[in-house]
C-alpha cells in the first residue's frame, strides 16, 4: 500500500548572504527540526532580491554564501529540497498569472509595501508592489500545506491563500490552500541594544544583532554590551526585557527553563550572566560556522548541490503551472 504523502513544507530565505541568531533560533532551527515529519522545499528568494537594487557581483556571492549556511544550519540534501528560485523559471510564470488574479487594492493593503517604499522612496519599482504575487506563486507552485511564519509575514500567506481559493473557485480545485505553520518552539529574538524590537539584520546599531558570522570576541563584546536593568537580578519578569531576552536566547541554546536558569545564577549579578550567554552562542554557533568556512571552500560541491536541486523543485513545480494553464485556456504544447 502507498504510503500517505507526508504533509508539504515551503519556505523561502532571502539571500543577503548573511543570517543572524534570530533567523536562526526563531526560524531555520525549527525548519531543520521540521525536515522529519514533512516534506520540505526550501528556497532562497534571488527573483525577490532586484525589488531593490543589488550589485551583481554581491548578489552571486551572497545567494552562495545563504546556500551554503543553510546547509550548515542543518538543511539536509537526503530529506529536503533546496533550490535557488532563479533556477526555476515556472516562479515568474505563476506570478504573471496570479498578477491578473489579484486586486491592485489587496496589494495596496500590504503593510510591507508601505515600509519598503519608505525605506526605498527613490525605487518604489513595479515589483515591490506585486511581489505579494510571486510570493503566492513561490508557495501555491509546490502545493505547499504549510509556510512557516513569523508573524509578520502572516499578512502574505492570507493573499496565497485568497488567491488560490479564488482561482480555485473560478475553475476547479488546482491549488492546495496553505496553512501559516507558527512555530511551537523558538524565540522571537530581540535586539540586545533595544528589546522591545526585534533582532534584525538591517538594523543600523550592529551592536543589537548577532551574525552567524560574528567570530566570538565580536559575540562576547555584544552580549557584555546588552542593555538590562538596574535590578541585577536574573530573573524572567516583567518590564526586565533586556534580561528576559537574554534568558530566552540562554533557554533555547542550553535547553534549560527558566526556572533552571534563574537557580543556577542566584546570587550572581549580570557581570557574570552575560558572558555565560555569550559563551553558550559561541558554542553553539562554532560548528555551523566551521562547516560553513568548508562549504565556502568547496564552491564545486556547491554548484553540484544547485544542479540537483533545481530539477526537483521545477518538477513540482512544472506540474502545478501545466494544470494552471490548461484550466485558463492556454493551448499546451503536446
Ligand atoms: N529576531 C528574530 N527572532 C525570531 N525570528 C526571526 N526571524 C527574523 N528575525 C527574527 C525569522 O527568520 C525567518 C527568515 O527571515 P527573513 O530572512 O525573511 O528575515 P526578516 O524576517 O525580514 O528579518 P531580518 O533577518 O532581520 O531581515 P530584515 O533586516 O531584512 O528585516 C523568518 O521566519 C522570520 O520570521
Amino acid at each position: 500500500m502507498e504510503n500517505e504523502r507526508k504533509k508539504r513544507v515551503l519556505s523561502m530565505y532571502q539571500c543577503t548572504g548573511t543570517f543572524t541568531l534570530g533567523n536562526y533560533l526563531g526560524a531555520i532551527r525549527n525548519h531543520v527540526r521540521l525536515q522529519d515529519d514533512y516534506e520540505c522545499v526550501y528556497a532562497l528568494a534571488d527573483l525577490h532580491a532586484i525589488t531593490v537594487r543589488q550589485d551583481p557581483a554581491e548578489l552571486r556571492k551572497n545567494t552562495l554564501a545563504s546556500y551554503a549556511y543553510l546547509l550548515a544550519m542543518g538543511i539536509d540534501l537526503e530529506k529536503t529540497i533546496l533550490f535557488i528560485q532563479s533556477h526555476v523559471p515556472e516562479h515568474s510564470q505563476l506570478a504573471w498569472v496570479l498578477n491578473c488574479y489579484t486586486q491592485f487594492g489587496e496589494l495596496s493593503r500590504m503593510t510591507q509595501f508601505k515600509d519598503k517604499s519608505q525605506q526605498h522612496a527613490d525605487n518604489i519599482n513595479a515589483g515591490l508592489f506585486t511581489y505579494p504575487c510571486l510570493m503566492a506563486a513561490d508557495i501555491l507552485l509546490y502545493q505547499a500545506d504549510f509556510v512557516p511564519v513569523g508573524a509578520d509575514q502572516k499578512q502574505h500567506v492570507e493573499l496565497a491563500r485568497d488567491v488560490a481559493e479564488r482561482f480555485n473557485g473560478l475553475y476547479s480545485p488546482t491549488f492546495t490552500v496553505p496553512e501559516p505553520m507558527i512555530p511551537k518552539h523558538g524565540a522571537r529574538v530581540m535586539s540586545l541594544q533595544d528589546p522591545t524590537k526585534k533582532m534584525s539584520k538591517s538594523d543600523e546599531n550592529m551592536n543589537g544583532t548577532i551574525l552567524m558570522s560574528d567570530d566570538p570576541d565580536a559575540i562576547m563584546r555584544k552580549f557584555k554590551r546588552a542593555k538590562t536593568d538596574s535590578d541585577s537580578v536574573v530573573r524572567y519578569a516583567e518590564g526586565k526585557e533586556g534580561i528576559n531576552n537574554l534568558m530566552e536566547i540562554y533557554s533555547c541554546v542550553t535547553g534549560k527553563t527558566m526556572e533552571e536558569i534563574e537557580r543556577e545564577f542566584e546570587g550572581k549579578g549580570y557581570g557574570e550572566f552575560k558572558p555565560a550567554v555569550a559563551e553558550a552562542v559561541i558554542d553553539e554557533l562554532r560548528p555551523v560556522q566551521a562547516e560553513f568556512a568548508r562549504l565556502m571552500n568547496d564552491k564545486a560541491y556547491l554548484e553540484q548541490c544547485f544542479a540537483e536541486n533545481a530539477p526537483k523543485a521545477q518538477y513540482l513545480a512544472w506540474k502545478t503551472l501545466q494544470k494552471v494553464m490548461k484550466k485558463i485556456g492556454y493551448i499546451l504544447l503536446k
